[in-house]
């Protein structure tokens, strides 16, 4: 396993008067100060993440119309997604495997402080299927924790827990990358992961607006987020398994995630609740050479943006 890692320390200019010195000036006390409010998320701009997509596009098409495991198309976008982290102020960290005679690799980028023995991880598999630019499966995963970890560098956040966002090389070939990273942390280091948040196809074009039912608090968190928007959202069983969250819940991790729907069939209940069209397939393109730019529904990308930046804000803090 090689490790490569650059990136710079977030810049710490900033100063903050804090609550307890502006009381002291005032003569209030901080024995009778209320405890701190979680900070809230800020919104992800779906434009920032649109941007995001619309490079892994340019990107496939330079590459031969795909961004898949052991291909150009691969390398150059997780090169994009670097670039932008290690501008940003993250710890950058690339790790390199080997799958079906190719070399695979992982992004993993730390975003400095925090408690290291509490890591809140959000990942993304960043490649495509060999068939197309993959732009929905799962660029928009990839896309979205990228901006909501740029949020976090432009918002100077200094969560309580250490954040940890990753990009996983060969999904499409098994969970390759994200089951190498497991099986190559130690227990120790396996144990501080208190929950891993997994991002695989969030801006189907027909969308459905689904929970990862596997960790209750995670769930919870998600399920409340949706609920203050007026959505009602669905646990999502299609998928047990089938993505990078798997290695992490095999090894005792706490997992959870969203999912707007591959090419099972919205029913008539569930247009009557998400909109968009019964008896078609949440994402017609799932796996296919029309899963490009176009095949995004930008509604359902912003939401599950911005649930993205709400639970990573919520459970780091
Ligand atoms: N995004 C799919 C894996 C996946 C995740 N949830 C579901 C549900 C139904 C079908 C597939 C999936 C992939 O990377 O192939
Ligand atoms: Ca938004
Ligand atoms: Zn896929
Ligand atoms: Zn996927």
């Amino acid at each position: 396993m090689k490790l490569s890692v650059s990136g710079r320390t977030a810049a710490t200019g900033a100063v903050a008067i804090g609550v307890s010195a502006v009381m002291l000036l005032t003569g209030g006390s901080i024995a009778g100060a209320a405890p701190a409010p979680v900070a809230a998320a800020p919104d992800i701009p779906v434009a920032n993440v649109k941007a995001h997509l619309a490079q892994l596009q340019s990107i496939a098409t330079a590459n031969g119309g795909n961004r898949a495991h052991g291909r150009a198309g691969y390398k150059a976008s997780l090169d994009y997604v670097k670039a932008k982290l290690d501008a940003a102020g993250f710890t950058t960290t690339v790790q390199q495997f080997t799958s079906s005679g190719r070399t695979g690799y992982n992004l993993v980028a730390d975003w400095p402080g925090g408690d290291t023995n509490q890591v809140v991880m959000a990942g993304s598999h960043l490649d495509s299927v060999t068939a197309g630019a993959g732009i929905n499966d799962n660029g928009s995963g990839s896309a979205a924790i990228l901006e909501t970890a740029l949020a976090v560098s432009r918002a100077g956040y200094q969560p309580t827990k250490h954040l940890r966002f990753a990009w996983w090389g060969a999904e499409e070939l098994g969970m390759v990358g994200s089951r190498y990273y497991v099986n190559n942390l130690s227990t120790a280091n396996r144990s501080k992961i208190s929950g891993y948040l997994n991002f695989d196809m969030i801006g189907s074009p027909n969308p459905g607006y689904f929970v990862y039912d596997d960790d209750p608090a995670i769930e919870k968190t998600f399920k409340d987020y949706f609920t203050g928007l007026g959505i009602s959202t669905e646990p999502e069983t299609e998928g047990d398994g089938r993505s990078d969250h798997a290695p992490f819940e095999n090894a005792g991790v706490p997992v959870g995630g969203l999912f707007s729907g591959a090419d099972y069939v919205k029913t008539a209940a569930q247009a009557a609740k998400w909109g968009g069209t019964s008896g078609q397939a949440f994402d017609r393109c799932y796996h296919s050479s029309c899963d490009t730019s176009a095949n995004i529904n930008d509604t359902a990308l912003d939401r599950n943006s911005d649930a993205v930046a709400h639970a990573v804000w919520e459970l780091s803090s």
